[in-house]
């Protein structure tokens, strides 16, 4: 089912026409309402006037992660806080995460993107919701839950863990449709196989995966083991969270953007060129729509291409291709992001410790685990066991509270990591995609 058929299928000429008028006028706003933007378009030399329409897109200045860092907590916000009814973060590079903000309206929009995401991989009213993204300030769960409820279906706000529970759960309520991320997928069947649970005899049809890099082999694995068909769903805080785009039902190649709301482009990632579609580059988006936090060329720093041929499904949204990968080094681990410079700003803080460490990351059957391998320092190298023990205790409680994941910490003797010669290798991901 098309959830919102007049946008969802305009003819490309109308749709670029909106975005163009929808630009112009997020241009102005920006330039009036926020100190930032002006100063960075001025800097670049591009004026409100100057923007007459998508070809001019190309004119402005992008904004990074870096910048949202160096406007934290609200400097982007184009209307006053008493204006915005909700905040999300994710993470930032270092100790502070990257803020985010919505008006009643922004919260209606996304709830209408999520409802026609849900649509697009073939939910509908009627259907079982379990919803399985986290609750909080990742974006992941009300973000859904918004939208399952404006697609007129019944949604199971289960959050994450307790795994047992929730199959017990799915199978009592007959939960037809799966939200989570693509490795708890994999983590659910396990368990299911555990308890014995055959997912043949539950009602689940489809599950609506993302919030982390997959792979096609990790689609047809979980399809095999869950029965049902598993689609894609993208979406980013900065520009709105889940809902972005995503995948349809009647393709299952590649994710619809929904391009009404968001200005997709692919731009050479060390030359800021854009590339014509079709080709892998970084994806830049911006937000034509948003009131509180819209986003003017956001670098997303994922990688991939846009897919401009015509879908079977009616939609004329280009589409993009699954992820292929990042142009930085932040990780994705159980869902959360983490930069390794996180991890770096905990380890810097902590006195017994040198600057060297690695961070491993692996996947203990479908869970992905992270250790972080740190040197003691000469000083406290000879203390007690017990007081070693202490401290591991405590750079692990730090980096959960940082985080919000769980990690093991290893202490090792001092100058065994070993030294690098260049660029330093910090990461070393086992992980089979
Ligand atoms: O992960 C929003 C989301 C929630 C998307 C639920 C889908 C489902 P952030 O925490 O800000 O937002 O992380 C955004 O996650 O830049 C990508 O690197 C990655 N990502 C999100 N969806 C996918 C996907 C949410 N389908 C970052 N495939 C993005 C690959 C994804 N990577």
């Amino acid at each position: 089912m098309i959830f919102n058929e007049e946008f969802e299928t305009l003819p490309r000429e109308a749709l670029e026409a909106l975005q163009s008028k929808r630009l112009v006028s997020l241009v102005q706003r920006v330039y009036d309402k926020v100190p930032y933007y002006r100063e960075q378009m001025d800097k670049a030399g591009v004026g409100p006037t100057d923007i007459k329409g998508i070809a001019d897109l190309h004119k402005l200045p992008f904004t990074t992660k870096e910048d949202l860092r160096l406007n934290y907590p609200f400097g982007l916000f184009t209307v006053p806080l008493d204006e915005v009814v909700r905040i999300h973060a994710s993470s930032g590079t270092t100790g502070k995460p990257t803020v985010v903000g919505y008006t009643q309206k922004d919260i209606e929009t996304w709830a209408e993107l999520m409802a026609r995401s849900l649509a697009c991989a073939g939910a509908h009213k009627g259907d079982m919701v379990h919803n399985a993204y986290g609750y909080g300030l990742f974006t992941g769960g009300l973000g859904a839950h918004y939208g399952a409820e404006r697609l007129g279906a019944t949604v199971i706000p289960v959050s994450g863990g307790n795994t047992k529970r929730q199959i017990m759960l799915m199978q009592d309520f007959a939960s037809s449709v799966l939200l989570c991320t693509p490795s708890y997928a994999l983590n659910i069947a396990e368990v299911m196989g555990e308890m014995g649970v055959d997912p043949a005899s539950l009602k689940l049809r489809v599950g609506i995966f993302g919030a982390e890099p997959w792979s096609q082999n990790m689609k047809e694995e979980i399809e095999k083991k869950l029965k049902i068909k598993a689609l894609n769903i993208y979406g980013l805080s900065e520009v709105i969270g889940p809902g972005v785009s995503c995948e349809c039902i009647e393709g299952e190649k590649g994710l619809h953007v929904f391009e009404d709301h968001f200005i997709a482009e692919i731009i050479n990632p060390d030359t800021g060129e854009v590339l014509p579609p079709g080709e892998t580059g970084e994806l830049v988006f911006t937000t034509i729509t948003k009131e509180a936090f819209p986003v003017v060329r956001y670098r997303t720093k994922d990688l991939t291409r846009l897919m401009p041929e015509p879908c079977q499904c009616g939609r004329t949204f280009y589409r993009m291709d699954r992820i292929m990968g990042r142009t930085d080094d932040m990780l994705i681990i159980r869902g959360v992001n983490v930069f390794p410079s996180q991890i770096e700003h905990v380890l810097m803080g902590v006195e017994e410790v040198e600057p060297h460490y690695i961070i491993i990351v692996d996947r203990d059957g479908t869970l992905d685990t992270l250790e972080v391998q740190v040197e003691i320092n000469e000083n406290i190298f000879s203390d007690e066991i017990k007081v070693l023990e202490g401290l591991s205790k405590r750079i692990q409680g730090e980096i959960k509270d940082l985080l919000g994941v769980s990690c093991k910490v290893k202490l090792v003797e001092p100058k065994t990591i070993q030294r690098s010669e260049g660029k330093a290798k910090r990461v070393i991901d086992n992980r089979k995609l």
